[in-house]
């Protein structure tokens, strides 16, 4: 018995040498290690053997059946590699290749600058809105206390969608965010504390600061008892958030019929450090937005009582941020859709 259980594993293994494709494996499988094999059938036949010999035989009978699945298994994982190396040969493909590295996006220095304004508004309590870039006469004038004819409306060269002679009924790019504190103010009640990114427009020729479409950010803050120290204590928060507390701020007066008084605040130029250069029109300071006490017409057109309530209104310019940050001393540059120079932020 012992005898012939080594020559059934000498044979097995014979067998499998000859073996050269996974279907022959399986059915090698079937009449070497299965059910009807020679091998199983001496392991049934042992129940009728004397105990003694039970024992021996049973035990050699197992180690053979694991050692021809050892075998086995060493055989298929062979006989994959083999076909998975030779599939891949007849189809060409060179795995060793290095792959094509796929160009990772990224945000618009614009859009960053944006994201970068909002968050440190909102960690101040502002809350963020959003209104149309196609504005009625009403909202982007009238009601900002620039009725028609107002020299003011020269400021704010416009881009008109209907004829202007429609008067307040009359559509336009809207020219600046300010347009939003009256949508704003009609719908909310004090306290108010608003933030407001949108595109803007002005029919001007371009030049190295100015755009005819650029970003500005709007901000409102209507409650009891603010005051112009509110008004410059957040904004020189936010300058200082944003470029540094060494980085110096400039107030000074300036006039839009929304806001008495009206102040105008720009930052020391990063590209020259203030000496004067094509950036900055070789001023040494960079204006980046204009602000104010929200004027009592502006709060009586929206039913807010101006004995009461007391505001701040500010409007920056965002494109001027990136500008001062990293030194660009050309605003159109954002808008070439150059991706040299995109790629850089
Ligand atoms: C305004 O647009 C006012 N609405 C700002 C304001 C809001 C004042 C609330 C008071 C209260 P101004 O025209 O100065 O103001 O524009 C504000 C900022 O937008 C400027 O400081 C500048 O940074 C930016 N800006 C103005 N014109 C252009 C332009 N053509 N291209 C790029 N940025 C511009």
């Amino acid at each position: 018995m012992i005898k012939s259980l080594e020559k059934l594993r000498l044979e097995a293994l014979a067998e499998l040498e000859q073996v050269s494709e996974l279907k022959e494996l399986e059915s090698w499988r079937v009449r070497c290690t299965g059910k009807k094999s020679k091998l199983t059938q001496a392991l049934r036949s042992l129940a009728s053997l004397p105990l003694d010999e039970r024992r021996k035989i049973g035990s050699l009978a197992n180690e053979i059946k694991v050692d021809l699945e050892l075998r086995m298994d060493e055989k298929k994982k062979f006989l994959e590699e083999e076909h998975m190396a030779s599939f891949l040969k007849q189809e060409g493909l060179d795995i060793t290749l290095p792959g094509k590295l796929m160009p990772t996006g990224r945000l618009h220095p614009v859009t960053q600058a944006l994201d970068e304004i909002c968050s440190i508004f909102t960690r101040m309590g502002f809350q963020i809105a959003e209104g149309p870039d196609v504005e009625w006469d009403y909202y982007n004038f009238e009601a900002l206390n620039i009725p028609p004819e107002h020299p003011a409306r020269d400021m704010f060269a416009t881009f008109w969608v209907d004829s202007k002679e429609t008067g307040e009924s009359a559509r336009l790019l809207r020219t600046h965010t300010s347009p939003m504190q009256i949508r704003i103010m009609e719908k909310e009640q004090p306290p108010i504390r608003v933030l407001v990114p949108g595109r803007t427009y002005r029919y001007e020729a371009t030049d190295a600061t100015h755009e005819s479409m650029f970003y500005q950010v709007e901000g409102l803050a209507i409650d009891t008892n603010i005051t112009m120290a509110d008004l410059k204590g957040t904004l020189f928060e936010f300058c200082h958030c944003l470029f540094g507390e060494e980085r110096k701020v400039r107030f000074r007066c300036d006039y839009f019929p929304f806001v008495e008084p009206g102040v105008e605040v720009a930052v020391e130029c990063l590209n020259c450090h203030g000496k004067g250069c094509r950036l900055c029109g070789y001023s040494g300071w960079l204006e980046i937005l204009g602000a104010g006490m929200v004027h009592p017409n502006v709060l009586k057109r929206v039913a807010i009582d101006p004995e009461k309530y007391t505001g701040f209104a500010f409007g920056m310019g965002v494109e001027r941020i990136p500008m001062l940050c990293y030194g660009i001393d050309d605003i159109r540059l954002f808008y070439n859709n150059d991706i040299r120079f995109l790629k850089q932020f």
